[in-house]
């Protein structure tokens, strides 16, 4: 076995992990991070698009923001439709905007940011095995190319999402996991196409949600409600496109243009928590701890935010004498947010989706809708929620 020693090993180069990263790199903290895809995949992975003031604070602070100044879009707000009703969210309610840029063009930067300034990657690894974190001397293993790794490290930085090796290392007597599954989930479409509307737009429909965002002037993702279990290969542009067409209010139908797929993909909504976020030494962030449905935006988001406190925690670490004052708080601090972020993707969720075929559950929704439209207290929550709430307070 070939071994080798840093201080950080982060597992997982996907927003969390290439953050934390980026952040330890420009503070001359010596780390790894190892990924299970190549470099190839990784790039070119599609998913969120819009982002919390603080997660475009983190990737100014990360020094990876030039592109994003330049090429982002502001959102000052979104549309609740239903019908020919409708509601428009303004974040000036609560002095704030949100910003559109996709998480491949986050990806992109951090990982050119990475590379400009010789930080380590190790794509394409396999089996990753977290060891004796529970002991001052952690270290991890891995196999690339029919050989086998170990690095011995002070800190495991777990942010290989969901279904990565750190979260199932974690003992079970010391775990708790918080599960919930939607009985639906979402077939997305990314297409060069210009967007229906400025606005985003989430919308109920008697036969499911249907969402437009927009990546830009001239590119678009389109959503819509399909049952669990709908498979992709039952789909094509075409049926997407009618099926979207169908949904969408009749207001809307006119601005719709059409055009071929870019990427479709289907995604079951769920929600899941897991506490706590640190098993002595080895620490989990982003969806390696917790997983949202994409109805409030908050993945991605939730992802950059345990980076980021993550960093304050190392940052202390290493520049203070070995204090471990904000390491201890971290599951606590990051938890604070998490809840609040999960509470609210699952209300947004219940609000805006077919619940099931019983009339009672919709009658909920259209009075809800409607109390929101009338509101400027109600409007104020979700401005304040869907801008990002901190930690505490
Ligand atoms: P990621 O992005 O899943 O990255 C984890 C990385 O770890 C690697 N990995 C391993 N590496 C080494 N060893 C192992 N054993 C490993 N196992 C896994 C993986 O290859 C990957 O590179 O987690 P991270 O960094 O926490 O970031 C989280 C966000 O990516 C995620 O929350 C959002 O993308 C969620 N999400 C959305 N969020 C939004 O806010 N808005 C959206 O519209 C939205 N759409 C989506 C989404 C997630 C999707 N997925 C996961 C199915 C659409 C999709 C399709």
């Amino acid at each position: 076995m070939e071994t080798s020693r840093t201080q950080v090993v982060i597992i997982g180069a996907g927003p969390a992990g290439l953050l934390l990263g980026q952040l330890l790199l420009n503070q001359g903290i010596d780390h790894v991070i190892l990924e299970l895809r190549s470099a190839d995949y990784v790039r070119g992975r599609v998913r969120a698009g819009v982002l919390e003031m603080p997660t475009l604070e983190a990737l100014r602070e990360a020094r990876v923001s030039e592109r994003l100044d330049r090429e982002s879009m502001r959102m000052p707000g979104f549309n609740l439709m239903w019908g020919e009703d409708s509601v428009h969210i303004d974040f000036a309610l609560v002095n704030k905007y949100a910003t559109v840029y996709g998480q491949t063009k986050i990806t992109r930067d951090l990982m050119d940011a990475r590379q400009a300034a010789g930080g380590v990657t190790h794509y394409e690894i396999s089996n990753t095995q977290p060891h004796d974190f529970d002991t001052a001397h952690p270290w991890v293993s891995y196999e690339k190319d029919g050989r086998q790794f170990r690095i011995d490290c002070d800190f495991i930085a777990g942010c290989d999402g969901h279904h990565g090796a750190t979260h199932k290392a974690a003992p079970a007597s010391q775990i708790t996991t918080y599960d919930y599954a939607f009985p639906f989930g979402w077939l997305a479409m990314l297409a060069d196409v210009p967007p229906i509307s400025e606005q985003v737009a989430w919308m109920n429909h008697p036969d499911g949600f249907l969402m437009c965002s927009l990546r830009s002037k001239t590119r678009s993702r389109y959503y819509f409600q399909v049952p669990r279990g709908e498979e992709l290969k039952n789909w094509d542009a075409d049926r997407f496109w009618k099926e979207y067409r169908r949904r969408l209010p009749p207001s809307l139908v006119d601005n719709l243009v059409t055009g071929p797929a870019l990427e479709m993909s289907i995604t079951p909504l769920s929600s899941s928590v897991s506490t706590p976020m640190r098993f002595g030494r080895m620490f989990l962030a982003g969806d390696a701890a917790h997983v949202v449905p994409p109805t409030g935006a908050k993945g991605l988001n939730m992802a950059m935010a345990d980076a980021k406190l993550l960093f304050e925690g190392l940052k202390q670490y290493y520049g203070d004498k070995q204090n471990s004052t904000l390491l201890d708080t971290y599951s606590d601090d990051a938890l604070a947010r998490v809840w609040k972020a999960v509470r609210f993707s699952w209300w947004m969720t219940n609000l805006t989706h077919k619940l099931s075929d019983n009339p009672f559950n919709r009658k909920m929704q259209l009075a809800e809708l409607e109390y929101i439209s009338q509101s400027v207290a109600a409007q104020t929550t979700i401005a304040e929620n869907f801008c990002g709430l901190r930690s505490r307070g």
